[in-house]
């Protein structure tokens, strides 16, 4: 057992790392070709590559993310491409039983063939792709040939196939969404091979996966589950041993048959250390190596980094509808955070050192959740990694965004297995707190009017549902239930549009009145649900960021550049009407000014919701505000841009996602108290009031007593009558919070 520390970086080579003996294990990531056969493109490249990235590599395309370049781009996704290479095998893998050919990712639709002879047809970016090659590998010059055909027009010949018709045609390619272009993002879809291709050699048996989850836990004794898909040549009596800190802890003999099989193993700690989200405790995390044999010989090995942590969602019946909340070690969470979306355009310039200066600004805002959203990719195992060390628990998505999807048996086998290969890498990780369907497909069945504008018939429509059913009520569920079988399944992230008064009573709730309905900010009082988990304003990202995508163009708000880098139709003229209603007598002297501007806008939007969500708790438990970063240089709805300059708005979450809030009601001039700390408060609660000039009007002690995770509001004899008499645009209310010697919370409300 360790408990996490400051040296992430280490931390993550740690984790990361598998021992894997004797299983022998060959990169094939070096000698690669990418060619454009028609255009006489032959680049020497190394894998990971999509093909955006090696031409922008080879100086052949402009830097995607700068200037007004898009539309110069678009073609690459409609041009066929072929990746090649050479490679030589030596003895030692030659001579085991299976040799297996390994591609991590392939983006998306491609045919591999090795020395002339076809492998497979691709479909899918979000599985790994593997078969066995021994019978056709030879010892010097083998020719691997992955061909990738014109990705667009093979979507749009799936597309058009399809009758039904489907709301957009990403929906027949089982590839990241955004990607086809999205209120935030340019119409990028990468082509290539996106993560490692490898040859893994083994004899007899091998570990296929082996990974750990948490099934029970208090403070004397956890029950967990050690899960392993073992896969051997020929059946026999074996042993998987779990051992730590170098010593043999536990070990299960097993009957194994020939094939791949599925194992579950049993196994109690105790006394054990638990690992808890930022802020309600440590981050323990445990470190196992899990051993295969047979007669006493190692077949395989792997290490596994887990915790031990138990979570929950709680949906019980009250007065106004259901619960909504996240109970972890049997404690309930109030999350706070917001919505993430891939960190690139192009995938393969993810980086895990960015990653952590992202999530660790996070932290320091004190986050206990981020939401995957279910229109980019399955984040890496760093990313995972990462949020395990800073405790930062994961609503995850099904990578499913807004569209209804094929239902017909190979698509729904495709996303079984998809969802197998995605449950069982993430298992291990304390940080995945939760597995969801989907991102706006429900609401955008039941309100977006699809049946009328996409021409249904009855029969249609109840075709398309079935199969909605099929995927998101039942396959999904079911591999997580089978798979994981600790982790919450929710089918679709809202659960109920945001024009449905159920939207805040039950579920989850994208309240999009603001913004989408154009709503001002101050409605965000009333449409507080049991947890929000998207709502947003937008705003320019840094100034230095828009010097950059400018590259020496003048800047203003009708210039070419800001126009490409704003992908919400009425982006631009929404921000401008909420800078002329909140700060109607500012006048910008320069653009500069007015971009920030736009993000005192936002933070005061995010500010009222955020409030409204945390001092409504518990009837509110979480609110995600959307979201935290930026896919490219762009104006969007996020708290961090693309470069990892902080807005305005994630400077203020130090403050309004604090452990302790104080806040005032706008409505009686009383005081909220929201606290989310595991312990009771004690103390006194000071508020002053100064004019202008720095009078005090008025200043008032309270004593505050206050339980665990409580909401408090309290009566200060004489505050409402002060602010009522005062005028409202002079005065500077501070509230604070004092314990002994120690400040636990502070705020300024002018
Ligand atoms: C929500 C998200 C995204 C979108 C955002 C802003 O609906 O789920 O699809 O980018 O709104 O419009």
């Amino acid at each position: 057992m360790r408990k996490s520390v400051v040296l992430f970086s280490l931390l993550i080579a740690l984790t990361a790392c598998t021992h894997r003996q004797p299983v022998v294990e060959r990169s094939l990531s070096d000698g690669w070709t990418l060619a454009g056969d028609t255009l006489d493109i032959h680049l020497p490249v190394s894998v990971p590559s999509v093909v955006q990235q090696s031409l922008y590599d080879a100086g052949l395309i402009p830097h995607p993310y700068l200037g007004v370049v898009e539309e110069e781009l678009l073609w690459i996704s409609d041009h066929p491409w072929i990746y090649t290479t050479h490679f030589d095998v030596d003895k030692e893998l030659l001579e085991k039983d299976v040799v297996e050919l390994v591609f991590e990712g392939i983006d998306t639709y491609a045919s591999v063939a090795l020395n002339g002879q076809k492998l497979f047809d691709a479909d899918n970016q979000f599985r790994t792709w593997k078969t066995d090659v021994k019978p056709l590998l030879k010892p010097t010059d083998n020719l691997l040939v992955v061909d990738f055909p014109r990705y667009d027009s093979t979507q749009l010949a799936l597309y058009e196939a399809h009758q039904p018709r489907l709301p957009e045609k990403y929906a027949v390619t089982r590839k990241a969404p955004y990607q086809h272009g999205w209120d935030w993002a340019p119409k990028y879809k990468n082509v290539g091979l996106w993560k490692p291709v490898l040859l893994q050699a083994w004899s007899t048996a091998r570990l296929e996966n082996a990974y750990i989850v948490t099934n029970e836990a208090s403070e004397s004794q956890a029950k967990l589950t050690l899960h392993l898909d073992v896969e051997s040549t020929s059946g026999g009596d074996m042993i998987a041993e779990i051992h730590q800190d170098g010593k043999l802890f536990q070990s299960f003999p097993f009957q194994q048959e020939n094939g791949n099989h599925h194992k579950m193993f049993s196994f109690n700690i105790q006394d054990p250390k638990l690992w808890w989200p930022n802020e309600m405790g440590d981050q323990t995390l445990y470190d196992f190596e899990v051993v295969l044999k047979e007669n006493g010989k190692l077949l395989d090995s792997r290490k596994i980094t887990t915790g031990i942590k138990t979570v929950q969602i709680v949906q019980e019946p009250d007065e106004k509808g259901f619960s909504f909340y996240f109970k972890v070690n049997g404690v309930p969470m109030y999350a706070k955070g917001a919505n993430y979306v891939p960190e690139e355009m192009i995938e393969t310039w993810i980086n895990p050192d960015n990653t952590l200066k992202l999530l660790r600004m996070a932290q320091e805002a004190h986050f206990n959740m981020l939401r995957v959203w279910g229109g980019g990719i399955y984040p890496s195992d760093d990313f995972f990694n990462i949020c395990d060390s800073l405790g930062i628990l994961v609503w995850e998505d099904f990578m499913y965004a807004g569209t209804m999807y094929p239902y017909d048996e190979a698509f729904l086998e495709n996303a079984k297995v998809e969802a197998l290969e995605q449950v069982k890498r993430l298992a291990s990780h304390p940080s995945l707190g939760l597995w969801c369907g989907g991102n706006e497909i429900s609401e955008g069945y039941y309100n977006w009017g699809w049946q009328q504008s996409l021409e249904w018939s009855e029969e249609d429509d109840q075709a398309i549902k079935a199969g909605y059913d099929r995927l998101f009520e039942t396959i999904l569920p079911m591999v997580v239930d089978t798979y994981d079988g600790t982790r919450p399944y929710w089918p679709s992230s809202p659960s109920k549009g945001w024009g449905r008064p159920e939207s805040l009573t039950q579920g989850d709730v994208h309240y999009w009145g603001v913004w989408w309905g154009e709503q001002p900010y101050e409605v965000y009082r009333e449409k507080v649900g049991r947890f929000n988990s998207e709502y947003g304003y937008q705003s320019y990202p840094d100034y230095s960021t828009l010097q950059k995508i400018a590259q020496g163009e003048s800047l203003s708000i009708d210039a070419k550049v800001i126009a490409a880098h704003q992908k919400h139709a009425r982006g631009t003229r929404q921000i401008d009407d909420f800078i002329q209603r909140y700060y109607p007598t500012a006048q910008p002297k320069d653009f500069e000014e007015y971009v920030y501007l736009s993000q005192l806008s936002q933070a005061y939007g995010m500010e009222i919701a955020i409030e409204a969500h945390r001092t409504a708790k518990p009837y509110n438990m979480g609110t995600l505000y959307w979201q935290l970063n930026d896919a490219w240089p762009v104006t969007s709805w996020s708290s961090i841009d693309y470069y990892g300059n902080p807005k305005v708005l994630q400077e203020r979450l130090k403050v309004l996602y604090a452990p302790v809030l104080l806040s005032l009601d706008r409505r009686d001039y009383q005081v909220f108290v929201t606290s989310d700390l595991l312990r009771n408060i004690d103390g006194m609660l000071k508020v002053s009031v100064k004019d202008k000039e720095g009078n005090h009007l008025f200043d008032q002690e309270v004593k505050v007593e206050m339980n665990a995770n409580q909401n408090k509001k309290y009566y200060v004899e004489g505050l409402s009558e002060c602010l009522l008499n005062a005028d409202p645009q002079q005065v500077c209310v501070k509230l604070e919070l004092t314990e002994g010697d120690s400040v636990l919370a502070t705020r300024e409300l002018f």
